[in-house]
């Protein structure tokens, strides 16, 4: 049926049209003191003092047409709380919020006309990525958020206003948990505020904060606030051409105009109605309505428009991708190669390593923004040094490179809480470096602790080709872990092939010890061979280890010769020190012939 009452089916099936603005409903009224408790001005209280006025809106809404109302909680939240010292009244008044949108929408509902109820879940006022408040903190007291409205009848989560991907992330995160807690398994839409600037508040692009969100595991995402319809166009058509999920769009009256008295908002009922019925087909949105300034009036005009309207199947195959806090980077380049740099890595640079000990943040950060000017893609970082306190290393670090540097970044650690201290600090998708069966892939094996992680973060991961056994040495060796690795990261664990980055490792060739010399040539039949069977899958390596031992020069031609023969054999990225690769019209013949012969195992005794 066409209105099932299910609203993940609905959403899936036609246009479902929300309800408008809440907050700039409640300034019409004539609110005193009382009815905020003394709280002037929190809006959440309302919830427990005024459901009446609650329940005229949402009635109202209701009256002109929407499928759906959202709660009065959208600063049911740690910080808008906060700020009037009552963090502690976040179950209590999510649940009152809750329960009156409920009541309201039991009331209109018919079998024919299903009426369904968002949990809104606003931003705060206090951002992660900036270092206000924790990861840990916000994802918990989200979690008591979304468990009471669920407990008040919500029929989906709607994370909205998010300013910040990694409030955001801590968001789903929180309603994740709390769903799972409660057994229900509700639809979560997370809708994104982008600024005239054309960025987040955090200066985020729309496609930075897609490729994060989306692997969260999400059904919608939208955009809301900040602006009118018009200045949303372009990063919709992004969403609509990348999103393999459903898109939506709640946007403000147009710019608030600022008068003598208050905010106006100058797009008239008719206007918004103009641009959705438009947007809903060009871009195919599964959910509309309305933010700041919009009234019923508007999402009447709406309803009148697009109410019911069936959706098209949006068929989009978006290259699997990371991304740091402002920007989205494919993980396979039209031309050469994706360049992991090399360098932020307590282990292979000394620079980086002596101003990680000597805690000079300043420094290491200069490293890494040297490695973005010379040609990386994305950043690995490692900061394992025995006798530190890792968690903390990569919990300073992560932060700040989160916003100083523009690069993704591959976490590059053994310990499963430094990955967890580098996901809770970075607000685009991360690379976890590495997944392997070290030890084995038991309940206790590191494999077992850090997949939960990836995937409740949303992150992508190096596999790399070490079993019980140690490092894979022969092609045979290396295709047979790569294809265990793979079987299990998207069986067991639901990842895309375009999202695991298997690494087959290599040794150092020019050491003169026969048992690694075939090593170079062993690692480039293995990637043939990983990407003929999974031509989906990326493939990366740790290329500069090839050449370790040999003088500087030689290892800048051997790096170089070995980076352009693995790429033709099929090498979608490699961790190098992008700066120091040459072009193969750069290397003297005679020189790439040497490196060729090494690699290829062709030496003369
Ligand atoms: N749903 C909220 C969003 C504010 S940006 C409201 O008040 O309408």
């Amino acid at each position: 049926t066409p209105f099932a009452s299910d609203l993940r089916t609905a959403l899936s099936s036609r246009v479902v049209v929300a309800d408008g603005a809440m907050g700039t409903m409640l300034q019409e009224y004539d609110l005193g003191m009382d009815d905020f408790e003394g709280f002037e001005g929190c809006n959440e209280i309302l919830s427990v003092t005024r459901p009446d006025i609650l329940r005229e809106i949402h009635s109202a809404y209701f009256e002109a047409g929407s499928d759906c109302v959202e709660t009065n909680t959208f600063g049911t939240n740690l910080s808008a709380l906060g700020e009037y010292g009552i963090s502690d009244r976040i179950a209590e008044l999510a649940l009152a919020a809750a329960r009156v949108a409920r009541e309201a929408a039991d009331a209109y509902a018919t079998p024919e006309r299903p009426r369904w109820v968002l949990g809104s879940v606003g931003p705060g006022t206090k951002l992660p990525t900036l270092g206000h408040v924790t990861f840990r903190e916000l994802r918990d007291a989200y979690q008591v958020q979304v468990g009471a409205m669920v407990e008040g009848g919500i029929d989906g989560v709607l994370v909205e206003t998010a300013q910040d991907i990694l409030q955001a992330k801590a968001a789903v995160i929180g309603a994740k948990r709390a769903l799972a807690a409660a057994g229900r398994d509700l639809p979560i839409i997370v809708s994104v505020t982008v600024e005239t600037t054309g960025a987040m508040l955090v200066g985020s692009d729309i496609g930075a904060a897609l490729v994060a969100l989306e692997p969260l595991g999400i059904d919608m995402i939208s955009m809301n606030c900040a602006t009118g319809p018009a200045e949303m166009r372009e990063h919709l058509h992004h969403l609509a051409d990348n999103a393999t999920i459903m898109v939506g769009c709640m946007p403000n009256a147009g710019l608030p105009e600022l008068t003598s008295d208050g905010a106006h908002y100058p797009l008239q009922p008719v206007q918004l109605a103009d641009a959705l019925d438009e947007y809903t087909r060009d871009y195919n949105l599964a959910l509309v309505g309305g933010c700041c300034g919009t009234t019923p009036e508007h999402i009447r005009q709406v309803v009148d428009r697009v109410q019911g309207r069936p959706l098209n199947v949006r068929k989009v195959t978006p290259p699997p991708s990371a991304s740091s806090l402002y920007t989205d980077v494919p993980f396979r380049q039209d031309i050469s190669y994706l360049a992991i740099g090399e360098r932020t890595n307590a282990n292979g640079s000394k620079a980086f390593r002596e101003a990680m000990l000597a805690e000079n943040w300043d420094e290491c950060v200069d490293i890494a923004k040297s490695q973005s000017r010379g040609g990386a893609h994305l950043l690995d970082l490692c900061i394992d040094y025995v006798g530190r306190d890792g968690r903390a290393d990569m919990d300073t670090l992560a932060f700040r490179l989160a916003t100083a540097v523009t690069l993704p970044i591959v976490l590059d650690s053994t310990e499963p809480p430094v990955v967890e201290a580098g996901l809770e600090r970075l607000g685009g998708r991360s690379v976890i470096n590495s997944v392997n069966y070290e030890d084995g892939d038991g309940p206790d094996s590191r494999m077992a602790k850090v997949m939960p992680m990836v995937k409740e973060h949303g992150a992508a991961v190096v596999a790399l080709t070490i079993d019980e056994e140690g490092q894979a040495r022969t092609a045979e060796w290396k295709v047979r872990v790569a294809t265990r690795l793979i079987e299990d990261l998207t069986g067991n664990w639901g990842l895309r092939l375009g999202d695991i980055l298997v690494d087959t490792l290599t040794f150092p060739i020019g050491t003169g010890q026969e048992e690694t010399r075939r090593d170079a040539l062993e690692t480039i039949e293995a990637i043939k061979e990983i990407k003929r069977l999974y031509p989906e899958v990326n493939t990366t390596l740790g290329v500069s280890n090839v050449s370790f031992g040999l003088a500087p020069a030689a290892r800048v031609v051997l790096n170089s010769v070995f980076l352009h023969e693995a790429v033709q054999a099929g090498l979608d990225s490699a961790i190098v020190h992008a700066a120091k690769i040459m072009p193969m019209n750069r290397i003297p013949d005679d020189q790439r012939q040497v490196a060729l012969d090494m690699i290829y195992d062709r030496r003369r005794e």
